[in-house]
C-alpha cells in the first residue's frame, strides 16, 4: 500500500472546510489508492467545531483516512504536509478598505508561508482558496524562499467551472463537450472568462455562438451582447448571486473546485484540453512576471505549465490587462505594507 499523504486544511471548521474534508478523506482528491492523513488548522475559538467535524470523519469509516490531527498551532499544522489547502482567511468587514483587508490577510498568510517553508514536506503543493486568493498566495510565497515558487497557486477553478456550465447551457451542449476555456487574471470581479480558444463539440465556440472571432460587435450584435452583458458578468459575479440566493457564500462548489485543482495538479489534465489556475507568471502573455495570475494551464508530471502560443485578440487583451493591473495594484499595496 502507498504511504499516506499529509493534507493540511486551514479554516477547517468553516463552510468550505465542511464540504471539502469528506471528499479529501474519501479519496476524491488524490485518487482511490492514496491514503491521507489530515491536519486541520483553526483559530482557537473554532477548534471545538473542527473536533466535531473530525468526529463525523471518524463516523464515515473512510478506508483511506489514516488519521486526523486538529490544532491551532501553525507550525504543527504544516508539519510534513504535501498538500496545503489554505481556506481560512479574514473576510471583508463592513467599512474595511482594500488595504485593511490585505493587511489583515497578510497577518495570516505571511506566518503560514513561513511555517510551510520550515515544516512542510519537500514536495509541498499549496492551493490558496481564501480571498483575496491571488495576493494571499503571493504573500505566502514570499515567506517561503526555500520552496520552489511554482508550488504556490491560487484557485480560479471555481470560475472556470462556472464558465463551463454557463457556456454549456447557452450552447445546449454538455459540459464535457466544452474544451479549452480560460479564466485569466485575478479571482475577482475583473477576471476574464475567455471563449475565443474554446471548442464546443470540436467546433470553435465563437462560431457556434455567432460571436465575431475578434470580439468586435460586427453583424451579430445580439451574440456580442450575450458575451459582454451576460456571459462575462454572470461568471464574474456568480459568487454574489449565490450569496443573494443562498444567504451564504459558495461552499460545496468551492470545495469541489479545490478538489479538481489538486486532483489535476497531482494526477494530470486530460489530453486535448486545459484548465485554469492562478500560477506564478513567467511573463507569458504580457502578464508581469511573478504575479500569481490565472492562465490556461495543463498539468504534466505533477507540474502546472502555462499553455503557450495562443493568439490574443484586442477584446481579450484589454480585459486581461485590466485584471492584471488589479493584481499589480494589490502587489504594490502589500509591498508598501511590508507584507512581501
Ligand atoms: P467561513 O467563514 O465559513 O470559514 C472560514 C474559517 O476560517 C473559519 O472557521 C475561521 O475560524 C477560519 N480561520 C480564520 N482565520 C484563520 C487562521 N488564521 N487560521 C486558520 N483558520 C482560520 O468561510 P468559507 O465560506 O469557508 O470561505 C473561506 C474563504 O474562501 C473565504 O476567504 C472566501 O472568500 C473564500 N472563497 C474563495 C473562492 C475562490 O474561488 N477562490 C470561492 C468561495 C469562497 O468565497
Amino acid at each position: 500500500a502507498k504511504a499516506p499523504v499529509t493534507v493540511t486544511v486551514t479554516g477547517a471548521a468553516g463552510q468550505i472546510g465542511y464540504a471539502l474534508l469528506f471528499r479529501v478523506a474519501s479519496g476524491q482528491m488524490l485518487g482511490p489508492d492514496t491514503p491521507v492523513r489530515l491536519k486541520l488548522l483553526e483559530i482557537p475559538q473554532a477548534v471545538k467545531a473542527a473536533e466535531g467535524t473530525a468526529m463525523e470523519l471518524d463516523d464515515c469509516a473512510f478506508p483511506l483516512l489514516d488519521g486526523v490531527d486538529i490544532t491551532d498551532d501553525t507550525n504543527r499544522a504544516f508539519d510534513g504536509t504535501s498538500v496545503a489547502l489554505l481556506v481560512g482567511a479574514r473576510p471583508r468587514a463592513k467599512g474595511m478598505e482594500r488595504g485593511d483587508l490585505l493587511e489583515a490577510n497578510g497577518g495570516i498568510f505571511g506566518p503560514q508561508g513561513t511555517a510551510i517553508n520550515e515544516h512542510a514536506a519537500d514536495d509541498v503543493r499549496v492551493l490558496v482558496v481564501g480571498n483575496p486568493a491571488n495576493t494571499n498566495a503571493l504573500i505566502a510565497r514570499s515567506h517561503a524562499p526555500d520552496v520552489p515558487p511554482e508550488r504556490f497557486t491560487a484557485m480560479t477553478r471555481l470560475d472556470h467551472n462556472r464558465a463551463l456550465s454557463q457556456l454549456a447551457a447557452k450552447a445546449g451542449a454538455s459540459v464535457t463537450d466544452i474544451k479549452k476555456l480560460t479564466i485569466w487574471g485575478n479571482h475577482s470581479a475583473t477576471q476574464y472568462p475567455d471563449i475565443f480558444h474554446a471548442e464546443i463539440a470540436g467546433k470553435k465556440a465563437a462560431d457556434v455562438l455567432g460571436v465575431a472571432p475578434d470580439g468586435s460587435g460586427g453583424a451579430a450584435a445580439d451574440d456580442h451582447q450575450w458575451l459582454t452583458e451576460e456571459f462575462i458578468p454572470t461568471v464574474a459575479k456568480r459568487g454574489a448571486a449565490i450569496i443573494e440566493a443562498r444567504g451564504a457564500s459558495s461552499a460545496a462548489s468551492a470545495a469541489n473546485a479545490a478538489i479538481d485543482h489538486v486532483h489535476d495538479w497531482v494526477l494530470g489534465t486530460p489530453e486535448g484540453d486545459w484548465t485554469s489556475a492562478g500560477v506564478p507568471s513567467d511573463g507569458s502573455y504580457g502578464v508581469a512576471e511573478g504575479l500569481i495570475s490565472s492562465f490556461p494551464v495543463v498539468s504534466r508530471h505533477g507540474r502546472w505549465e502555462i499553455v503557450p502560443g495562443l493568439e490574443i485578440n484586442d477584446f481579450s487583451r484589454a480585459r486581461i490587462d485590466a485584471s492584471v493591473q488589479e493584481l499589480i495594484d494589490e502587489r504594490e499595496t502589500v509591498r508598501s505594507l511590508g507584507l512581501i
